[in-house]
């Protein structure tokens, strides 16, 4: 017999997870023996990341996800440690990555009498009725293990739940004495707990968007996160190169189409819409901003999402005569086998999209005193190679920066897909740990940085293997605050070092040590500008 918290961690290995991203307290005592018993008896155990801050611990735990797509447990300390989660909350729930947070709850019992019952003051004092709630609008599930027999059945359903699309993080809790409570082995059942997968379009449904798209003079795809399932960015080149579609990145959070392909045709949200007769939506949550641009009158819209009506946001709308729940992998390959023969009129399409593309590209840096956003970006790119692996989070630079890198391999770019600030240089981590060959390369500003608590992440990073390069665009703050940010990052490079510094930093993290570059660049981005 083993403790339920034993149970929990010894069923890790048949489900692919392999990290616990652990910020422990005094609800742990059943899972720090556990991690010590099975450390002594040598058998499979995750590997337990220690995370001085619980910032890192998801959001580590989020960036080896969108690598992986597989849920790691992130543990974390009653009502407290759930609170510090902050930001990676939001992020992995705006994401739709999936994740495990596990918390434990104050002792119930006071007399003494059962294992792990009450015996210190902040038992009441963390004993918080509704914990779940403190983040249970994000969460696709929360769930208290009420008892311990139920720890194998609780945890496949978690698996399963986030795992399933569209994924999603979820929240397990359990009183400290429900961990401690002897439980017996479980039969090997893990494969009937499958993720549930959404399928394809009906065969009129793909008959009807194949006419339609080959019947289109000027017809676009916008997408943010297709490119979480790397195979499918080939066959949108694919389809792209048949029937002659333009293609918009907006926000991306994954590699979605190659940057250096003539038809991708723009970063920027809001361009293109008002000019394209078509458009198809492909995995996006906001394909442009209503107050902006609107789609031209008579345009013909569909959407394709593994989350096409966002029912996990407050209002969102946005106009399309079909929308489809269905994964886009799936209905790509449908669109494929239709015809393999190049569609009629595609090389018209061809010539307007090289007719729109040829004005949409970021014009060179220009040197100034300052290094510029572009600069920088220029200087970056020269460092890619195909193990590169960006990490993204400089929030005045969203649109400028991916157009200056224009990466051209599936799965070599990851933004945070939410507005939870500080996600960049944690990700980084679970990043490295998903493809330890990489060099990943977290470009982060420098409010971005700080919100990351580095002490939490460089110390996560150089302890557990996890090395990677940080490129500070330090534009001085984020406008007020701008002085305490200057105390801690008073200079950076100077420009005609550039080069030879982002070299030597990145030699350094290809030895084994994390690296942070700090750039001061000029305060103002072109693309708030324009
Ligand atoms: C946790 C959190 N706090 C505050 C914000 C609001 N916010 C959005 S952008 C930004 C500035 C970030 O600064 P920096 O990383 O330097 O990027 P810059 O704006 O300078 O490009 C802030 C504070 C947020 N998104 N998340
Ligand atoms: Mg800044």
């Amino acid at each position: 017999m083993t403790s339920a918290a034993q149970q929990l961690l010894e069923l890790c290995d048949r489900l692919d997870i392999k990290y616990v991203f652990s910020n422990l307290g005094s609800d742990h005592p059943a899972f720090i023996e556990a991690f010590a018993r099975m450390h002594a008896a040598g058998g499979p155990m995750p590997r337990i990341i220690i995370c001085p801050h619980e910032m890192t611990a998801l959001s580590a735990a989020h960036g080896y996800a969108m690598i992986t797509r597989q849920p790691q447990i992130t543990l974390v300390h009653v009502d407290v440690g759930t609170q510090n989660l902050g930001g990676s909350v939001h992020n992995a729930a705006r994401a739709r990555v999936p994740a495990i947070i596990l918390a434990g709850l104050s002792p119930v019992t006071d007399d003494g009498t059962r294992v792990a019952s009450r015996n210190e003051f902040i038992h009441y004092t963390q004993d918080t009725p509704r914990q779940h709630e403190i983040v249970g609008q994000y969460m696709k599930w929360s769930y208290e293990l009420r008892a311990a027999e139920m720890v194998d059945d609780v945890l496949l359903r978690a698996r399963q739940i986030a795992s399933s699309m569209p994924e999603g993080p979820v929240y397990i809790t359990g009183a400290r004495e429900i961990w401690e409570e002897p439980v017996a082995a479980s039969p090997e059942r893990s494969a009937d707990w499958p993720r549930a997968t959404l399928g394809g379009l009906s065969e009129a449904a793909v008959a009807e968007l194949y006419q339609a798209l080959c019947g289109a003079q000027r017809p676009i795809v916008v997408t943010t996160y297709l490119g979480r399932q790397p195979q499918a960015v080939a066959r949108l080149v694919e389809l792209s190169e048949r029937i002659g579609i333009g293609i918009c990145q907006v926000s991306p959070q994954y590699h979605n189409f190659p940057g250096n392909h003539p038809h991708q045709l723009t970063y920027r949200r809001n361009q293109v819409i008002d000019q394209a007769d078509l458009i198809l939506m492909i995995d996006v949550d906001v394909p442009w901003m209503p107050s902006k641009v609107r789609p031209a009158a008579g345009a013909q819209l569909f959407h394709i999402d593994m989350d096409p009506t966002k029912d996990r946001l407050g209002y969102w709308h946005f106009p399309a005569q079909r929308a489809y729940q269905a994964d886009s992998l799936i209905v790509l390959e449908q669109l494929l086998a239709i015809s393999a023969s190049v569609a009629p009129g595609r090389d018209a399409r061809k010539a307007w999209i090289a007719s729109v593309s040829a004005g949409s590209h970021s014009a060179p840096a220009q040197r100034g005193d300052a290094i510029s956003a572009e600069e920088l970006t220029e200087a970056v790119r020269e460092l890619v190679t195909e193990r590169t692996i960006i990490v993204f989070e400089e929030p005045s630079s969203t649109e400028l920066i991916p157009d200056i890198l224009r990466l051209g391999a599936p799965g070599s770019y990851f933004s945070s897909g939410g507005a939870g600030l500080g996600w960049g240089i944690n990700a980084a981590i679970g990043a490295k740990l998903a493809r330890p060959q990489a060099d990943v390369i977290a470009l982060v500003g420098d409010g971005c940085f700080l919100f990351g608590v580095p002490s939490s992440a460089y110390w996560v990073a150089g302890t557990y293997g996890a090395p990677h390069l940080t490129i500070i665009y330090n534009n001085g703050g984020w406008h007020s605050p701008r002085l305490s940010t200057l105390w801690v990052h008073p200079d950076g490079p100077a420009g005609e070092h550039l080069n030879e510094t982002l070299q030597r930093a990145l030699q350094t993290v290809r030895g084994g040590r994390s690296a942070v570059v700090d750039v001061a660049i000029s305060r103002i981005s072109r693309q708030v500008l324009e």
